[in-house]
């Protein structure tokens, strides 16, 4: 089992200290929500017939005759996820049309009856094998909306979608996200009924066994849906998170229903609730072209380097997951345009945050907890997500200064709580030394798992973190300073 860094804290012996951790404060996050909070920016592959055909939405009578990728290589794919700085890729084994990227042994409406590989290829086990090789987590979607079985809408289409979610769950290793989309548009091929079906999206699918399923056969994968039950989507489709987005959230259903995937108050999860009942944390899904599959048509409609960076700080920067869509075209490889892109937006990734100006900074902070050197100011800035700074109990208000020695330029804030207890921030306030005075140059609500500021450059030898307002002592694991470089603002 990989452990989050989280979990490496308790196998630190304790130093001669005085000061018991503070208790965690309201609901918590489970070690496999710590491990994908860990991850932050993923990519999401969506590729099927659609992809040949021009579609997004595959009616389900598509020929398998029409998937024949001229070019296909899952290493080339994950290598681009990989050198944006993505950890983690989620395929879609299976779109609304019902094509399986996998020789599903119980469809015939499957990659195996493609021309692909001479009807011999599995595109989840290229897929999965070029992940586990270049170090990325790989994840599945399988979509609940079947519209070329024609049973769906029936009791055995739900046996048929567990025994898929079994093959994919039992045969590709270990899986990090199951990815339920609640999306149904009611008609389709359904096996030539050519019919809209209506579903209850309360009772058909069973969810709660279909959970069991993923718990029993890959204990550590988080599953994503409208409504949790580990990840909750953020509400929309257009890369950003609220401000704040609190990772807990009670999910509400419309009309006084019960909440479901494709039946809830989902445009609450882009803030969550700062009393929520449940710790789902936001995942924000999002493509970098118009479509989530490849159309010609949109080769120029990739988004610029800069779009991607501003997506970054309205998700990731305010502490969401990024998934990113890369979709292959027909030759089965990531666009030029997609890859030119993603390729300037990495590079400034990885300068940006490679860099912590706040390195070596002296920390002190107006209370330490039980003096104690284990909570010491200057675990925000000793490169280790494990450690935290942290006051009395007593002390919901509390600073701390970093003294950078001589004067530096930033222009980003990276701020993160110590997740293991908790939300305990809800206001906080950051100040520079300007003129002999500290002057205020941001504020916000929430930090959570990460919390980034970013504005016009700012020079200054000290900078201060003020937590204006907690729920419970704060528990600060990071406060780090960057420079974004000018071309991607
Ligand atoms: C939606 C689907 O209908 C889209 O086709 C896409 O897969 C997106 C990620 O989720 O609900």
């Amino acid at each position: 089992m990989t452990l989050s860094v989280f979990s490496l804290l308790t196998l630190v012996p304790f130093a001669a200290g005085v000061a018991e951790p503070p208790k965690p404060f309201g609901v918590l996050p489970t070690e496999r929500q710590l491990q994908w909070q860990d991850l932050e920016f993923c990519a999401f592959i969506h590729f099927t017939v659609n992809s040949f055909t021009d579609k997004e939405w595959g009616y389900g009578d598509e020929s398998p005759a029409v998937f024949n990728p001229t070019d296909f290589d899952a290493d080339a794919i994950v290598r681009v996820a990989r050198d944006a700085g993505m950890k983690g890729l989620v395929l879609t084994c299976k779109h609304h049309d019902g094509f399986c990227l996998w020789p599903s042994k119980y469809s015939e409406h499957t990659i195996a009856k493609s021309p692909w590989r001479g009807g011999k290829g599995d595109m989840v086990r290229e897929l999965s094998d070029a992940c586990r090789k270049q170090g990325l987590k790989f994840g599945v979607y399988l979509s609940p909306w079947d519209r070329n079985h024609a049973e769906y809408g029936r009791p055995a289409y739900i046996e048929y979608y567990r025994n898929q979610l079994k093959e994919l769950l039992t045969n590709y290793g270990p899986i990090f996200e199951v990815w339920f989309d609640g999306a149904n548009g009611g008609d389709g091929y359904y096996g030539g009924a050519r019919e809209t079906r209506n579903i209850d999206r309360a009772t058909y699918y069973g969810w709660e066994t279909t959970h069991q399923i993923v718990r029993e056969l890959q204990p550590n994968a988080v599953m994503f849906s409208d409504v949790g039950p580990d990840i909750r989507w953020v509400g929309n489709e257009s890369g950003y998170a609220g401000d704040p987005c609190w990772p807990t959230y009670t999910p509400h259903g419309k009309d006084g229903q019960p909440p479901c995937p494709g039946q809830s108050m989902y445009q609450e999860g882009e803030h969550g609730h700062r009393d929520g009942q449940y710790w789902l944390p936001a995942e924000v899904c999002v493509s970098i072209r118009p479509g989530w599959f490849y159309h010609a048509k949109e080769d120029e409609k990739v988004r610029t380097p800069q779009n991607l960076m501003k997506m970054y700080f309205e998700s990731v920067g305010r502490g969401a997951a990024l998934l990113l869509n890369l979709p292959p075209d027909q030759r089965g490889r990531i666009h030029e345009n997609d890859i030119a892109s993603l390729r300037e937006f990495g590079d400034v990734l990885k300068a940006t945050f490679g860099t912590d100006l706040a390195k070596g900074a002296k920390a002190t902070a107006g209370n330490t907890r039980g003096n104690d050197s284990r909570y010491a100011a200057s675990r925000v800035n000793d490169g280790d997500r494990s450690t935290y700074w942290c006051t009395d109990d007593s002390e919901l208000t509390a600073e701390l200064t970093l003294d950078l020695g001589q004067a530096a330029t930033f222009n980003v804030v990276s701020l993160r709580e110590y997740l293991p207890l908790g939300v305990r921030v809800d206001d906080w306030a950051l100040d520079q030394w300007s003129d002999g005075a500290w002057k205020e140059f941001a504020k916000g609500q929430a930090i959570g798992n990460h919390r980034l500021w970013r504005g016009d450059d700012i020079t200054t030898n000290k900078v201060r973190l003020r937590i204006v307002k907690g729920a419970a002592c704060p528990a600060i694991s990071e406060f780090a300073l960057h420079l974004l470089p000018p071309q991607a603002k």
